[in-house]
């Protein structure tokens, strides 16, 4: 039988298992990525884990999400990982030199290899070929370590996309029509594997924006092959070295496939709050806009900027809008410094920020009340912008410019003829805001300001739970639900005792002191609980607050690996329906919990309303002795 690109790359990197849909493999880890707000977790727990460097083939640290300093406390992040990234043998990648996955695609990424990554978007580095996952922290901190990663082998989900793109559809049209057909929780357990000649049509950056909003498809990963465009690619970033070909054999099977036409897409728009709720642009045109923001992980290409600098070539922002534009790393940005492009973005009244994630994640820019913000990233979850009522939409680069100068919502069609930019032979290379460890790193210390605050430890499992309900949610729910994003409570990343404080406060903002007060309890939630980001702070707050279980429809991959890593039971229920029949304040009771673990017999019993939900949990084996022993990390120092 032939094989796919997916099934290849895990073949290569198999360490223990089957490679079976659904059942857990281990896979060896050639390069990991950490950025700063989950990078201070990271290195404290791998400075746990005990061990004096890293065992990759590679390690990046970058600093690209807390860059503002408006008190000591992201400085002393900073700080801590530089100081680590030198002592581990890790390489730093400072602040201003990008986001982190647009720089790992132009300066690390290698076709055929595995990459884990502490931030979601990971899969971004999907769009040359690599099979790049995103986890949790102390997933990554494992990995660095040397041992292999444990995730459930995948089904691979073929896109085959025929066609030549339509005028003015791009690749975040293809990405928002696989989310309009497949919603938020259809990538679940899944790698998407893009096949077909409208491939050809596609330049790396553009395949990344659609590997990279794979995430919010709750997918696993997304890739891409590694062909005559990647080769261009990587000889154009001094790379050609790396290059390797990687293409599904002819005959190669899938678990399903989606056959997507780009001659018939149109541009399309998510419409706020959930990146599936898509409809074509045309449909909501006309549409007041206050803001435009273009940049993130998602949109930030030098040929995604080239293309709104042609379209503001000459014109003037709407007096109504306020653009602002965060070009995606220092290469981006110094190329169009080089070309005259960024004088054009200026001249037009733009407001360049610097290369990070800025507004993506709340840090700066939120628009007005109950404003409309038009943006090219790939989330648009309600509050995430850090305006509670804000209304999130989000577009290509393309239909971003359109709006800026019309200031309502504009069909990019509108403007005329499409746009054509080329991708440079040579892009200007330039490392030296990558700062390589030190050879003898014996006499590197690492500084600690008092913004590093220790680790929590997790608990141990108890033999019975017994709590109220706290917080009862609906339906996907978010990791920004659960432990908002912005720049106040991102500064706390590396202090859970205060960050704790801010766990669900948008949902039920006296969530923590009531948890506190009663000791812990338990939450209550519905289908795909915890979508989103990667942060393990969502479970780290709920741990420090007490929590011991949270008990659900089903949870998203990355959070749910979460929980079990600091020792806190992800439940769910065998008859969905019995969600309906508890109520925050019900106290609930399960015993025999160890035992029950084990066998996969748990009942709850509700001691409010006298009735018994049988319930379960999809932990594999090495899933339950990781919740014996009291969370990951105790589990790793055992086998140390
Ligand atoms: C995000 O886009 O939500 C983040 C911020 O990049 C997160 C990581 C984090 O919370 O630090 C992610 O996507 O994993
Ligand atoms: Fe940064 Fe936004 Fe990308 Fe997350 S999604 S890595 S916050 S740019």
């Amino acid at each position: 039988m032939g094989q796919n690109m997916t099934r290849k790359i895990i073949a290569a990197h198999l360490a223990e298992g089957e490679m079976i849909p659904g059942q857990e493999i281990a896979l060896k880890i050639d390069q990991t990525l950490t950025q700063d707000a989950t990078g201070t977790m990271a290195y404290l727990e791998f400075e746990a884990i005990g061990i004096p460097a890293v065992r990759t083939e590679l390690s990046v640290s970058y600093v690209d999400h807390n860059t503002l300093q408006v008190s000591y406390e992201n400085a002393d992040d900073h700080r801590f990982l530089q100081s680590a990234a030198a002592k581990f043998g890790v390489k730093f990648s400072r602040m201003g030199n990008g986001i982190c996955h647009q720089v790992h695609l132009e300066r690390f990424g290698v076709p055929g290899k595995t990459l884990l990554g502490s931030d979601s978007h990971t899969p971004t580095s999907g769009g040359l070929g690599m099979l790049a996952i995103g986890a949790g922290g102390l997933d990554v901190a494992t990995a660095m370590a040397g041992y292999p990663f444990y995730v459930s082998m995948p089904q691979v989900v073929n896109i085959h996309l025929y066609g030549k793109p339509a005028p003015w559809v791009t690749a975040k049209d293809i990405i928002l029509e696989v989310l309009r057909l497949l919603t938020v929780k259809g990538g679940v357990g899944k790698v998407m594997e893009y096949t077909g000649e409208g491939v050809s049509y596609l330049s790396v950056p553009d395949r990344a924006t659609i590997t990279n909003m794979g995430a919010e498809l709750g997918a696993t990963s997304s890739i891409f092959p590694s062909d005559e465009v990647t080769a261009r690619f990587l000889a154009a970033q001094e790379r050609a070295g790396d290059f390797v070909a990687l293409g599904p054999d002819p005959d190669a099977e899938y678990d399903e496939v989606l056959e997507i036409n780009l001659s018939e897409l149109e541009p399309l728009i998510a419409l706020p709050h959930m990146p599936d709720n898509v409809v074509k642009i045309a449909d909501v045109a006309g549409r007041k806009v206050d803001q435009v923001f273009i940049g993130s992980c998602t949109n930030s290409s030098y040929t995604d900027l080239m293309r709104v600098a042609a379209i503001l070539k000459g014109k003037t922002v709407h007096p109504g809008v306020s653009l602002v534009i965060a070009p995606g790393s220092r290469q981006v940005l110094v190329s169009l410094a080089a070309n005259g492009a960024l004088t054009d973005l200026v001249a037009a009244g733009a407001r360049m920020l610097e290369c990070a994630c800025g507004p993506c994640v709340g840090v700066g820019q939120s628009p007005c009340s109950a404003g409309v913000s038009l943006r090219t990233c790939n989330r648009n979850f309600e509050g995430r912008s850090g305006t509670v009522d804000a209304k999130i939409y989000l577009v290509s680069c393309e239909a971003a410019a359109a709006a800026a100068l019309t200031g309502v919502i504009t069909d990019p069609r509108d403007l005329g003829e499409p746009i054509k930019v080329e991708m440079p032979e040579k892009f200007p290379v330039d490392d030296r805001m990558i700062i390589v460890p030190p050879a003898n790193r014996e006499d590197v210390s690492i500084v600690r300001g008092p913004n590093i605050q220790p680790l929590p430890v997790a608990s141990s499992l108890p033999g019975e739970i017994k709590g109220e309900v706290l917080l009862k949610v609906g339906d996907n729910i978010t990791t920004d639900h659960i432990m908002p994003a912005g720049a106040n409570i991102m500064a706390l990343r590396s202090n859970i005792p205060a960050i704790s404080m801010h766990a669900f406060e948008r949902v039920d903002a006296t969530f923590a002191e009531r948890a506190l007060a009663a000791g812990g309890g338990i939450i209550v939630g519905g289908l795909n609980y915890g979508q989103g980001s990667s942060r393990e702070h969502a479970a780290l707050a709920p741990l420090y607050l007490g929590i011991k279980t949270v008990l659900v429809k089903s949870f998203a991959r990355i959070h749910m690996q979460n929980l079990v890593n600091f020792g806190l039971l992800p439940l769910t229920f065998v008859n969905d329906e019995d969600y309906d029949t508890i109520d925050p304040g019900d106290v609930l009771l399960l015993e025999d919990v160890r035992q029950g673990l084990v066998t996969n017999t748990l009942t709850v019993r509700n001691l409010t309303r006298d009735k018994a939900y049988p319930v379960k949990h999809s932990l594999s084996e090495r899933q339950i002795e990781i919740m014996l022993a009291g969370g990951l990390l105790k589990y790793v120092k055992e086998q140390v």
